[in-house]
């Protein structure tokens, strides 16, 4: 940027400034030296003073004359466009989906037919509740968008970390929203569950309560989006080049297994670092460390569905994948950050109805409903039909048609021809339908009466609920039933607080029980009748646990190291070392983030100072300190907090033997030590120490930190 010449007295503030701004059209203005561009109105007119306004002597009123003031205003007062009414969280990145197994017996969508093959894929994850500025850790949903730019156009898979839905038909979605949004008369709770109005709409909408149970588990916490599995949710259908169909269900596996965070670190995560799973997609980009899921889908024909216990058009209920096993195809791999948040994960329209050849809808009235809903809530947030224009959304195959004008249209047409049929031939003609290659709906069979009905094949809304308990570890068993207390808890009418109970006990007695308990509830309310018989001895299916879906490895993780001056450099090398080795993280922790200092006088950077690195962001802890350095930080709260957290959250700790007395200061007595506690000093024992942070969590550990 050229000096330019400030006015304000005494002062030159541009100066020596590196500020750039780009031209509209990838179009810079280079100043004389051709080194840095001049900044220019939106007009392109080179800008010599961005520090003043234009005013009638030093003292006098603004003129009205001056444009570029008026310009900057005028953009800065429209630079917000609506969040999205849900999912208005959410954090985006590129990356490509390859194919690995054919699918070509079953659809012939183009991008599934040829093994090897890539497409570019841009993938947003979301919270559900929240506003756009609301933290990452709410107890919620987690949307899992996929948006594949095929080479026979834009297939969006719409989903969620979870494989059911609170509501089967879509003309309940906005009481649902409504109710788990802030209350209306005092605009909180922000994204949170944890209230009158939510609880209310649960308790009388029996449909919900499987997702409710699946929301009160550790689903609804993931540790991050790298670690969370997706789902299309609905039964879609595939459709093969000699038109027959074969319904399938989608699934994403994320390559470095499932994992979720407990209750009392999310709520500190959130306070310590609200952007939490950004960051961490954000910071596994940049260092490489790319993530990835493998595209899966559960195939099945008419006869399953009809002897299936319950209605695949039901998107309350899951199919079981022992019932129907997973077929692993391809791979969704993220290795691109976006170069602009507003211009990408802000701008980018998915709509379920955007899907390609050899895919089509089923009747799911749910998935009906979005049909409607998605394009229709791009125009109010985008502002008008053109959407499909920026680059986020447009396809990057070849287009063609005859839509034109409209608001901020940005391709345009050139010659005569826009309508169809014409005369006027070739390419003057513009477009043409093509009968080869074109989309066909699959012709299915639909008659009936008009009606507003609910098949009585969706009415059992307990069984699958029930299955998805009993397909718990008992950690995670505990942890729905502390969920269900806390969110009832911060319910402040005991009749809803009862409600969920009664319904509780129709899914599993115990956990009504544990609930009920937890309530203060003197006696258990009377079971709900439920609307139909529910399907009795569904077996447990582990792949609905998380713990038993974890990791093999501790790559993708990270150690959070607790370091104070005079620590052995030893140790902390090892420890580095074993990291490495496994694929995990180090950060570094330490009484000030500029320098600590080893014993042997080499000084290391800290990531973090210690207030500002709490165990809860870490995966595991060592503690590495010297007994000077472990008795100053025995008198600083937020080293003991560190120790007691990472204790009270059951995971992994390493520490040296003069860490002894300030694990002891923070609570952790030596008679408390497990097997998750575990002593290093040389390279084996760092080895040892991260090989056992494989299993994420000492669960047995929890039984001890919590008494009520
Ligand atoms: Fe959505 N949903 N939804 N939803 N949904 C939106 O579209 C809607 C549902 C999902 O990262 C909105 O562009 C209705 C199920 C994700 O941009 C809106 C119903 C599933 C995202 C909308 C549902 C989802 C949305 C708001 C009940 C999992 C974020 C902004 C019938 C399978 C996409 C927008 C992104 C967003 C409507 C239920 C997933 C209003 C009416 C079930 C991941 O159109």
């Amino acid at each position: 940027m050229t000096a330019s010449s400030s006015k304000i007295p005494g002062g030159d503030h541009a100066t020596g400034l590196n500020i750039s701004a780009r031209g509209e059209g990838g179009e810079t203005h280079q100043t004389a030296g051709g080194e840095t561009p001049s900044l220019t109105t939106a007009q392109g007119v080179p800008v010599s003073d961005d520090q003043n306004s234009l005013r009638l002597g030093q003292r006098g009123p603004t003129l009205l004359e001056d444009f570029h003031f008026r310009e900057k205003i005028f953009h800065f007062d429209h630079e917000r466009i609506p969040e999205r009414v849900v999912h208005a969280r959410g954090f985006g990145a590129h990356g490509f989906f390859e194919l690995t197994d054919s699918l070509s017996d079953v659809t012939c969508a183009d991008v599934l037919q040829r093994p090897g093959e890539r497409v570019p894929a841009f993938v947003r994850f979301s919270t559900v509740a929240g506003s756009l500025g609301s933290f990452d850790l709410a107890r919620d949903v987690r949307g899992f968008a996929v948006k594949l730019y095929t080479q026979e156009g834009n297939w969006d898979i719409v989903g969620n970390n979870i494989p059911v839905f609170f509501i089967q038909d879509a003309i309940k979605f906005p009481d649902l929203i409504h109710s788990v949004k802030p209350e209306p008369d005092r605009g909180f709770p922000q994204a949170q569950s944890a209230h009158d109005n939510f609880w209310d709409f649960i308790s009388l909408s029996p449909e919900s309560i499987n997702m409710a149970t699946w929301a009160m588990s550790d689903r609804a916490l993931p540790r991050s989006f790298r670690f969370m599995e997706g789902f299309g949710v609905h039964s879609f259908r595939f459709v093969n080049a000699k038109g027959a169909s074969t319904y399938v269900k989608f699934h994403w596996k994320p390559k470095l297994g499932l994992q979720s965070v407990v209750w009392n670190e999310a709520v500190k995560i959130n306070g310590a670092d609200p952007d939490f799973h950004r960051r961490d997609l954000w910071s596994a980009i940049q260092s490489g460390n790319f993530p990835e899921w493998e595209l899966g889908v559960q195939l099945f024909d008419d006869a399953f569905a009809d002897s299936f216990d319950f209605d695949i058009l039901d998107a309350t209920k899951l199919i079981p994948e022992e019932l129907v096993p997973v077929r692993r195809v391809g791979r969704l791999v993220l290795d691109r950050v976006v170069d602009n948040f507003f211009a990408e994960t802000e701008q980018v329209a998915f709509c379920t109805q955007n899907i390609v050849r050899g895919v089509d809808f089923t009747n799911d009235p749910l998935l009906q409903g979005r049909n409607f809903s998605y394009l229709d809530t791009q125009l109010k947030r985008l502002g008008g039909p053109n959407f499909t224009h920026i680059p986020i959304n447009a396809p990057k195959c070849p287009f063609h048609h005859f839509q034109q004008d409209g608001h901020m249209a940005m391709h345009n047409p050139k010659g005569r021809a826009n309508y169809e049929p014409n005369s006027w031939g070739g390419a003057a003609g513009g477009p043409r339908e093509d009968h080869t290659r074109g989309f066909e709906s699959f012709p299915e069979q639909n008659a009936g009466v008009k009606s507003r009905v609910r098949s009585a094949r969706f009415s059992d809304h307990y069984s699958q609920a029930r299955q998805f308990y009993a397909s718990q570890t008992e950690p995670e068993q505990v942890h729905i039933q502390q969920a269900f207390t806390f969110e009832l808890s911060k319910v402040e009418t005991p009749q809803i607080r009862a409600r969920v109970v009664a319904h509780l006990r129709n899914v599993d007695e115990g956990l009504a029980k544990a609930v009920a308990t937890g309530l203060g509830l003197e006696t258990l309310p009377e079971p709900t009748i439920p609307a139909s018989p529910v399907v009795e001895g569904l077996s447990a299916s582990p792949a609905l646990s998380i713990v038993k879906n974890g990791p093999k490895s501790f790559e993708g993780r990270k150690i959070g190291v607790l370091l104070s001056d005079g620590f052995d450099p030893a140790v902390l090398a090892a420890l580095c070392k074993a990291a490495q080795a496994e694929g995990a993280d180090v950060e570094l922790v330490g009484p000030r983030v500029g320098y600590v200092e080893a014993s042997d006088g080499q000084k290391v950077p800290a990531a973090q100072k210690v207030n500002g690195g709490p165990s809860v962001l870490y995966d595991a802890v060592a503690l590495v300190v010297s007994a000077k350095g472990a008795d100053l930080l025995s008198n600083e709260a937020t080293a003991r907090d560190f120790i007691a957290d990472a204790y009270a959250h059951a995971k992994f700790i390493a520490y040296v033997g003069d860490a002894v007395p300030l694990m002891e200061r923070a609570g952790v007595r030596q008679q408390d030590f497990d097997d998750g506690i575990v002593k290093i000093a040389a390279d084996a024992d760092a080895a040892a120490f991260v090989k056992a942070c494989r299993a994420l969590r000492l669960w047995a550990r929890e039984k001890k930190v919590h008494a009520v």
